[in-house]
């Protein structure tokens, strides 16, 4: 970490940083956000589909993080605007495991963005989770569907802007550190 990112992350301490968790349906956010909170406050099972949001305060290097966990059903999707009021990072949320899926998220994605160009990518930095990678057991496929999703994002995004795409599982935890480490990077680099 050079000088300049370490007077930014000092900046940093004792603010809140809010971050929106979004993406389609079913995708695993709330699992997700579950694997971030810490052990004692995991719950083992019993995650329902979210129906509205839930806010959660997690601590990541001393820096207080407010992450909004928002609902991906059809229904839900045209309140998702309402929630990026003062919000430093946005978490989209891929199932990587569900091709036929792949479509729909990238068009929900490139509507979210050309709503507001100077949004997402500028005021809020991106990390992309490409998630439930514990059910892609060939790494030569899950190696091909992530330089896939890689290509579509470089077509959405202007080469400018600096995005974070980590794989990961919400369920075995694998990328879930990295995941954490992006986040306060994305925070840094944008203040
Ligand atoms: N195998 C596997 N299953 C996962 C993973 N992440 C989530 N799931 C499962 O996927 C289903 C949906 O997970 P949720 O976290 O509720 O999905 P969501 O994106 O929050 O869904 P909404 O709240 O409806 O928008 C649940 O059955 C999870 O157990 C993962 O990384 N691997
Ligand atoms: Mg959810």
């Amino acid at each position: 970490m050079g000088l300049l990112s370490i007077i930014r992350k000092q900046k940093l301490k004792d603010r809140e940083i809010r971050c929106l968790i979004l993406g389609l349906d079913n995708s695993g956010k709330s699992t997700i956000v579950n694997k971030l909170l810490p052990k004692d406050e995991q719950r083992a099972n019993g995650i329902m589909p979210t129906v509205g949001f839930q806010i959660y305060g997690l601590m990541i290097q001393d820096v207080m993080v407010s992450l909004w966990d928002i609902g991906g059903q059809r229904s839900l999707r045209p309140f998702w605007d309402n929630y990026f009021d003062k919000t430093q990072v946005m978490i989209w949320c891929i199932d990587i495991s569900l091709l036929m899926r792949f479509s729909e998220t990238m068009q929900e994605l490139t509507e979210l963005i050309n709503r507001d160009e100077n949004r997402i990518g500028h005021d809020c930095a991106v990390i992309i989770a490409l998630n439930k990678i514990d059910l892609v057991e060939d790494k030569s496929e899950l190696y091909r569907r992530c330089k896939l999703v890689e290509s579509k994002l470089k077509c959405l995004f202007k080469p400018d802007i600096r995005i974070a795409v980590v794989q990961c599982s919400g369920i075995t935890g694998e990328g879930i550190d990295t995941l954490r480490d992006r986040l306060i990077e994305s925070c840094i680099f944008t203040q």
